[in-house]
């Protein structure tokens, strides 16, 4: 940091063992000078808060006090640093310059009690208020409530998006051969048509790159012992679909599902 003349020349060194929304200097004065000391930090750049002083010098057992300041969404946790030991969830936070100090102010995502949803994730769809009654609400009108479009991670406000099937059908090979038929009826034309082996059953369906799918089978009427099939679980995408053409004794099976769910 060079040279700061405060009145003689301090040394100003940074510490390494911080980063993020506070740093700390530290100043060495030679006696006989009173100490003084820096706390400084600066507005977290950071998605999830800031800090409420760029800090400064002050004088030996000067209180300071610091607030943590979470972004929408967020809320704060606790402080690390030099805090005293009970302080930690103080906020604002209360010290006393006895020596150089750092803390760091953490955040963490606000989250529903109900349906268990992020506040951020709703408020990028325009949902920014009565986070409890929304994860219940359906604004797209898709039968999919609000907060299970979350576990989806679909739009909670298109109609249109919500986990589904886009195909299941017969899955075919490389060995094809044409048949030919004749149309019964004037003027009976000749089609040639190219057709190949079944070797499974094709499956699939926009995926989002941030959730995990597994396929669950039923064999039985009524419905409702569902199992996972083998191979066919912890599903992901880096490409926004999946698509399966080794699912096979679709007869056997019956019935298939989809299921998701976050990492
Ligand atoms: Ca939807």
């Amino acid at each position: 940091m060079g040279c700061f003349w405060v009145p003689r020349c301090f040394q100003l060194q940074e510490a390494a063992n911080f980063s993020g929304t506070q740093k700390v200097f530290h100043a060495h004065a030679p006696p006989p000078f009173s100490p003084l000391f820096v706390l400084a930090s600066r507005p977290s750049a950071g998605p999830n808060g800031s800090v409420d002083r760029v800090g400064g010098w002050f004088t030996n057992n000067e209180p300071v006090s610091v607030e943590a300041l979470p972004d929408a969404y967020y809320h704060f946790t606790n402080w690390t640093g030099d805090v005293e030991a009970g302080a930690e969830q103080d906020n604002p936070l209360n010290l006393v310059m006895d020596g150089p100090k750092a803390v760091m102010a953490h955040f963490a995502a606000s989250w529903t009690t109900n349906s268990p949803t992020p506040h951020w994730w709703l408020g990028q769809f325009g949902i920014t208020d009565h986070f409890e009654v929304a994860v219940f609400a359906d604004p797209d009108g898709d039968t999919i409530p609000t907060g299970d479009e979350f576990t989806m991670n679909t739009d909670p406000t298109n109609g249109l998006s919500f986990l589904s099937v886009a195909h299941i059908g017969n899955a075919y090979g490389t060995n094809c051969y044409e048949s030919v038929w004749t149309n019964s009826e004037p003027p009976y034309e000749e089609v040639t048509q190219t057709v190949c082996d079944v070797v499974g059953l094709l499956l699939s369906w926009p995926a989002d790159t941030g959730r995990v799918y597994d396929v669950e089978f039923d064999t039985d009427h009524p419905w409702g012992n569902w199992v996972p099939v083998e191979g066919l679980t912890n599903l992901t995408t880096d490409t926004g679909w999946i698509s399966i053409t080794n699912v096979t004794d679709a007869e056997a099976l019956k019935l298939y599902r989809l299921r998701v769910h976050q990492p």
